[in-house]
């Protein structure tokens, strides 16, 4: 057959597939109103986009609905085309004078494959390289309606989303989970222009003026003579840095908590960090901190498990990310405010509104819900989306205003700035990601990549040639707000305002509200990062700040560290603690949860069971065996070769456990215990890392022997049932706690 044909029959499979995923009977298609988890690892085609989500693709630049160009889509027809078209019979061979002679430059095709390829690659992101991008769905509870004249802001309105999570240190292809703070942006694509909520998962910053970003960024990134380490902050100059800008000592004790490595981008918060200011119909305004509240509860990954993720799978956070959307886990978070009156004082409860080292703890202004974001498509292309994807604090739709926080002020010149090199031009709103879905009539024109064919000649006003087209709102067509807010007299300094000086009483306030493993997490911490500095002097002077923090907290870093204990150098301040900052003493719902699950090649029936069970749950199984292939009717996912503890929540040991293969040497070899092989090593190997890391565990039958095996039966957080069902409902009950604490021996202290 000719190989049209072939790929006719292809391209027609692939759409009968869509057609049936798209279909309203089958659960978890969009329309049937009921999501259901599917393998996250079975390949399918993806998905077109929804109707509500009104992608960037479908809209021109302009933001005109009709007349979509047809190069808006990025391939058209079956055959391979040049660039310009013209189709193709060979791609494999350059044009060459004989099988045997040299290339000819005339191969337009050659050179232009080459030439593309060459250029394939952009400048990355001078921070938050490494990212990860969804799409998704923003849908208003109408609760700010009051304070805010966004649109989006209203009751059930829906607005499509774009959202990038990220490291900030590493470079784009770095691990995911070291220790650092996450960007958390969203693009809202509001019908009235897009916002860009540009946050972190910590609610503060290392500097207080913009003029330092530089600097601190300097510190941070690898030595400039040998560019080491990659993606983290366990080196001289970062504490160089953090302990002679002492500023930067509240966000970094947030770094050395367990909130600079998360479970998963899924189970993180999110702060704007900066007051905002919004104004209503009425020109009132109010101050407010934007906070995203994940659906699952903020978890953490235990240092050990971020350290071997580093190795064993350096994309945990992408892969799990995108997993749980395929399976239909879909990620979701409220978005709240705290919301604070617009006084001229720009203070709240003795908290100054414009220093971002600060926070307003929640039990001062609580968080009020205004609405919730749910993640549910994947990226089509992760260059044109994610990569792509530009945000900006000044993209601002009318409602919401900035304030003078220097940090704010400097980010507002960052962010257009950084694209002109990174996009190469000032035309990267036109980018499909970054498109607004609002309607477009600017008077701007031309420059490097200019995607638009511009109608008109007088892109000037007022004019009188264009019929004085583009007009300017007022604000009956709901033109953006500049809140008219008094600037002091006052002389041009290079100066803060004297409350920003205070730098440790938050530190102390954050170390008060941690729980005792929390603490303990904290302190070893501390003592990994300034045990990779080399220089004394250094872990001498962050040992001075801890001593202003907590003489515990410093004393055992010290003694880490073979140091001598400072004394601190100003009175301990008197805070209040906030629990609201702890992690622990939550329950959450265990919703996209991974559970490993071992199992021999017996008992195929028990274990689809307890997969249906688990999928029934919300959460994900994953069949671990000791080969490829199927168990019964069950695809195995994972073999001992690939598995490893750290990938997910819980595990159980199935009914039938397999034995262990002569081949592989046992711990008992070494220990010269004999050789039980009753039990494969790796699975040991897999249990006693998943008791390590507090993770609960369960096994029934045969399985139980394993664990008895293994040493960990009847610890805290094992259990063994009589059936799967009833192991796995007893390990889901400990999953809403996140680990089994007590294993921790700090916890009891
Ligand atoms: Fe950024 N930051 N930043 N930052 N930032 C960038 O913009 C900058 C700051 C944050 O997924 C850059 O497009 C300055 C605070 C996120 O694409 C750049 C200052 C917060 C992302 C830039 C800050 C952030 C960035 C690099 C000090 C949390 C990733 C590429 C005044 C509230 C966005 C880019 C994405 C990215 C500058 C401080 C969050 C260079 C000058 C505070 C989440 O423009």
């Amino acid at each position: 057959r000719k190989p049209v044909e072939v790929v006719k029959d292809v391209v027609e499979a692939a759409a009968a597939k869509v057609t049936d995923a798209l279909s309203p009977d089958v659960p978890g298609a969009p329309g049937s109103g009921t999501p259901s988890l599917a393998e996250p690892t079975t390949p399918h085609d993806p998905l077109p986009p929804k109707k509500e989500q009104g992608t960037p693709e479908t809209r021109t630049p302009t933001g005109a609905e009709t007349g979509v160009p047809p190069t808006a889509k990025g391939q058209q027809g079956a055959y391979l085309t040049t660039a310009q078209g013209a189709r193709l019979r060979d791609t494999d061979h350059s044009l060459k004078a004989g099988a045997r002679g040299p290339v000819l430059l005339q191969d337009h095709h050659f050179r232009e494959k080459i030439m593309h390829f060459d250029h394939e690659r952009i400048p990355e992101r001078v921070v938050h390289a490494r990212g990860a991008g969804a799409h998704g769905v923003f849908t208003s509870y109408g609760t700010a309606e009051g304070l805010t004249r966004a649109g989006f802001l209203k009751k059930n309105v829906e607005t499509p989303v774009f959202v990038r999570f990220s490291t900030v240190l590493g470079s784009r292809g770095s691990a995911d989970t070291v220790r650092d703070t996450r960007g958390f942006a969203t693009k809202f694509y509001t019908e009235e222009g897009t916002f860009d909520l540009v946050g972190n998962n910590i609610p503060v910053f290392f500097i207080q003026d913009a003029i330092k970003f530089p600097d601190v960024i300097h510190a941070g990134k690898p030595h400039p003579d040998r560019e080491i380490p990659q993606a983290q902050s366990a080196h001289d100059t970062f504490w160089d840095f953090v302990s002679l800008h002492t500023e930067a000592q509240h966000h970094t004790i947030w770094n050395m908590s367990d909130r600079g490595i998360p479970r998963s981008y899924r189970t993180m918060e999110g702060f704007g960090v900066h007051t905002f200011r919004l104004v209503n119909d009425a020109g009132e305004t109010v101050l407010v901190k934007f906070h995203w509240k994940p659906k699952l509860g903020v978890h953490s990954l235990t240092w050990e498990e971020a350290q071997l993720l580093s190795g064993l799978d350096p994309d945990f956070h992408r892969r799990d990310l995108y997993d749980a959307i395929e399976s239909g886990a879909f990620p979701e978070w409220e978005l709240g405010l705290q919301v604070f009156p617009d006084t001229p004082e720009e203070t709240f409860a003795g908290v100054d509104l414009l220093d971002p080292t600060k926070i307003v703890p929640e039990e001062l202004a609580e968080v009020q819900p205004v609405g919730r974001l749910v993640l549910n498509r994947t990226p089509t292309n992760f260059f044109a989306e994610v990569e792509q994807v530009a945000f900006h604090l000044g993209h601002l739709p009318p409602g919401i205003d900035v304030t003078n926080d220097p940090l704010l002020q400097g980010r507002l010149f960052s962010y257009l700035d950084t694209q002109l090199t990174r996009l190469a031009g000032p035309n990267f709103h036109q980018i499909p990601v970054n498109r607004p879905h609002a309607p477009v009539n600017d008077m701007l024109r031309d420059g490097f990549h200019q995607q638009a064919v511009h109608a008109g000649v007088a892109p000037y006003r007022p004019n009188s040639l264009d019929g004085g087209n583009p007009f300017p709102a007022g604000d009956a067509e709901n033109a953006f707000v500049d809140v008219p807010v008094r600037v002091a007299e006052a002389p041009k300094i290079r100066q803060n305002p004297a409350s920003f000086d205070d730098h440790y009483s938050q530190v102390r306030l954050f170390w008060q509200s941690m729980t005792p493993v929390e603490k303990d997490h904290i302190i070893r911490a501390y003592t990994f990062e300034l045990g990779k500095v080399y220089e004394q002097a250094i872990k001498e002077r962050q040992l001075q700040c801890l001593a202003n923090v907590d003489p515990i907290l410093c004393a055992q870093v010290a003694t880490g560290l073979g140091l001598p204990v400072p004394e601190p150098t100003q009175p301990l301040a008197e805070v209040a603690a906030s629990p609201a900052l702890s992690q622990v003493g939550h329950v959450w719902p265990p919703d996209g949860r991974m559970i490993g699950i071992v199992v021999g090649d017996d008992d195929a029936d028990g274990v689809t069971a307890l997969r249906e069970a688990v999928f029934a749950a919300g959460m994900v199984p994953l069949i671990i065996a000791p080969h490829g292939g199927t168990i019964g009717t069950v695809t195995v996912q994972r073999t001992f070769a690939t598995a490893r503890s750290v990938e997910f929540d819980a595990l159980l040991v199935a009914a039938a456990p397999p034995p262990a293969p002569d081949a592989l040497p046992s711990r008992d070899d070494k220990a010269g215990a004999g050789t039980d092989r009753s039990v494969d090593p790796r699975v040991l190997m897999m249990i006693d890392e998943a008791w390590r890391h507090a993770k609960a565990i369960g096994a029934w039958g045969d399985g139980a022997a394993v664990l008895q095996r293994a040493g960990v039966a009847g610890t805290p957080g094992v259990v063994a049932g009589e059936s799967g069902a009833d192991t796995f409902a007893a390990v889901q009950e400990l999953l809403g706690s996140h680990r089994v604490w007590q294993r921790f021996p700090a916890s009891v202290a």
